[in-house]
């Protein structure tokens, strides 16, 4: 039994996430997680909410609550969101509680210890009439290059050149609109990334090897264009207040850490939450000096944050000279698109996960987008390829076939598990397909294919489809009631097996199978050698014969083109 320690990137606190978030993190990171759990795996799967930062208290201000105020209810709303597409995290936090303040601050204190925090001066616009220091992004002004006059501090969105805020004319709050602005001088901690280049890089050629081809060209970008210093705090409010040596840092009264400093840290802090809440012990999940080293720590992010993870929060760990664990694993994805362009969550374009559940329950979603997971390249969600996934997949390969199979049991053979009769050679044809594809099928969840994955899902429901087209039992009935039972008996045996592959993507039809023919939770099992006692041919018939079974109920119900017509012109699409 290995421990698998497993985090999806935070998502930000401010609204609910699209279905690109989810796909993206969220939800390769449970399937990843549910398919160790049935491997019989020591398995601890950590998320929480991004609280800090700029765009949270914005977010707040538009709501017209305290930041505070709206960070309760949107990790409320997230949490339960999550719940809803059956997010099996063991614990999900919030970086704005005490652990992770605690940690944070902990990290800067060693990490200036060791030589690796520096204050400096730099000159940044401030708000009057805002009375804040302004991020860059949220000063405007007029171009110094190109004279567009809507520029935005960080860069010109006319023609693309990279700005520093102070350079810009005219300056502007875009949080007000106030001209009131002038530049003053403000001190900052920077945390000195330039000393830790080589550790950094012999950790990154460590990891190269089992990386996959996205996450390690982020992180060799990076690295070969040098890691600059960066600073690490902010001129903000909301957020992990600075401290040296356990007191308020003198000059930084109203400064906090950025939120990219404290953020990755929170998956230690929700770590610490699990086991204030639960007793467990996240020291042995993190610390290597506290048994943590025989741990394979796994993280799931799009690819925007995968410089923050390989590198920057690699800094952090390192810098502390610590023993903390390490990533080994990590596994980034491309952009799930919306039609031609961009889900957005400020432009409110693509359908949201509140939304989606609206429409249909959270296993159509699951299955669509990890069969359509963006690993390789960007992937587009539309109306027209859902409901043919749906359809074709979920309905016709595996919903039909269980109620086929369940119904004929309970008309012709009393509800139980039939006796009788030999297997012969279809039978034979079907453990033969299982003997090559339930083992493919487990190296692709643990190579992280999830693409593959669902493909040899659905090519195992699609050979039971075929194997009882060729076993016919319902034909077999009228002359030999024997050879009928063979066909059923290995159709239930399928049914079952169907549902236990079917568990870490659709959760809850799985469980609804195997509750309907009476698995006990440990056959449920995906371990081979657990699942096949006695080889492949011992699958087919694992159930006990007479064995009373359930027609589940109905798994799902197929997609109509009146409801795309309805759903795309709600949505947008087409
Ligand atoms: N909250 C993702 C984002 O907002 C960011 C991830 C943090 S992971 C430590 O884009
Ligand atoms: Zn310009």
């Amino acid at each position: 039994m290995a421990r698998i320690l497993i985090t999806s990137a935070l998502p930000y606190i401010n609204g609910v996430k699209h279905l690109g978030n989810l796909a993206g993190s969220m939800l390769p990171a449970d399937v990843y997680a549910r398919f160790n759990r049935a491997m019989g795996h020591d398995v601890l799967f950590i998320c929480a909410t991004d609280e800090h930062g700029t765009p949270a208290e914005l977010a707040a201000i538009e709501a017209g609550q305290t930041t505070a105020q709206y960070c309760d209810e949107q990790h409320e709303i997230q949490k339960r969101v999550g719940q809803g597409f059956a997010l099996s995290f063991d614990w999900f936090g919030r970086s704005s509680r005490e652990p992770n303040r605690k940690l944070t601050q902990h990290f800067a204190n060693v990490l200036e210890d060791n030589g690796l925090i520096d204050e400096r001066t730099s000159k940044q616009v401030y708000s009057v009439d805002d009375k804040r220091f302004l991020p860059d992004r949220y000063v405007e002004g007029t171009c110094p290059n190109c004279g567009y006059e809507k520029a935005r501090g960080d860069q010109c969105d006319n023609c693309g050149t990279l700005l520093d805020p102070v350079d810009l004319i005219n300056p502007y709050s875009s949080v007000s609109g106030s001209r009131n602005v002038e530049i003053r001088d403000t001190r900052h901690l920077y945390l000195l990334q330039s000393k830790l280049q080589e550790e950094v890089r012999a950790f990154v050629d460590k990891r190269a090897d089992s990386w996959p081809n996205l996450t390690t060209s982020i992180a060799y970008k990076w690295l070969d264009e040098g890691l600059i210093d960066r600073s690490i705090t902010r001129d903000l409010s909301w957020g992990v207040p600075v401290t040296r040596n356990g007191a308020p840092r003198p000059g930084f009264e109203s400064k906090v850490f950025y939120v990219w400093f404290d953020a990755p840290i929170e998956y230690i802090g929700s770590t610490v939450e699990w086991s204030e809440a639960t007793g467990g012990n996240w020291e042995s999940w993190w610390r290597t000096d506290k048994g943590a080293d025989d741990v394979t720590y796994v993280e799931f992010m799009g690819k925007d944050n995968v410089a923050f993870h390989t590198v920057s929060f690699p800094v952090t760990i390192l810098g502390s000279k610590e023993p903390w664990k390490l990533v080994d694993k990590l596994k980034a994805f491309n952009w799930l698109n919306w039609y031609g362009g961009k889900f957005s969550t400020s432009q409110k374009r693509g359908v949201f996960m509140d939304q989606a559940l609206e429409l249909l329950p959270g296993d159509y979603w699951r299955w669509y987008l990890i069969a359509n997971s963006p690993e390789s390249s960007d992937t587009a969600f539309t109306w027209e390829a859902f409901k043919a996934c749906i359809n074709s997949d979920l309905n016709d390969v595996l919903g039909n076939f269980v109620n086929r199979i369940t119904k004929y049991t309970a008309a012709k053979f009393d509800g139980k598990v039939p006796d009788g009769g030999e297997p012969g050679e279809h039978e034979a044809w079907m453990a033969n397909e299982l003997a090559t594809r339930l083992p493919a099928l487990i190296s692709y969840y643990e190579a992280m294919e999830f693409r593959k994955a669902a493909a040899e899902t659905r090519a195992i429901w699609a050979a039971g489809n075929e194997y009882i087209t060729k076993a016919a039992p319902w034909t077999a009935y009228k002359t030999s009631v024997d050879q009928a039972a063979v066909g059923i008996r290995t159709g239930l045996n399928l049914v079952a097996l169907f549902g236990i592959i079917a568990q870490p993507i659709v959760p809850e039809t799985a469980k609804k199978i195997l509750d309907a023919l009476g698995i006990p939770e440990d056959r449920r099992s995906l371990n081979p050698d657990k699942l096949g006692q006695g080889g492949y041919p011992a699958l087919l018939d694992a159930l006990p014969r007479g064995k009373s079974i359930e027609v589940p109920p109905q798994l799902f119900t197929k997609i109509e083109d009146a409801q795309v017509a309805e759903w795309s012109a709600k949505f947008g699409g087409g």
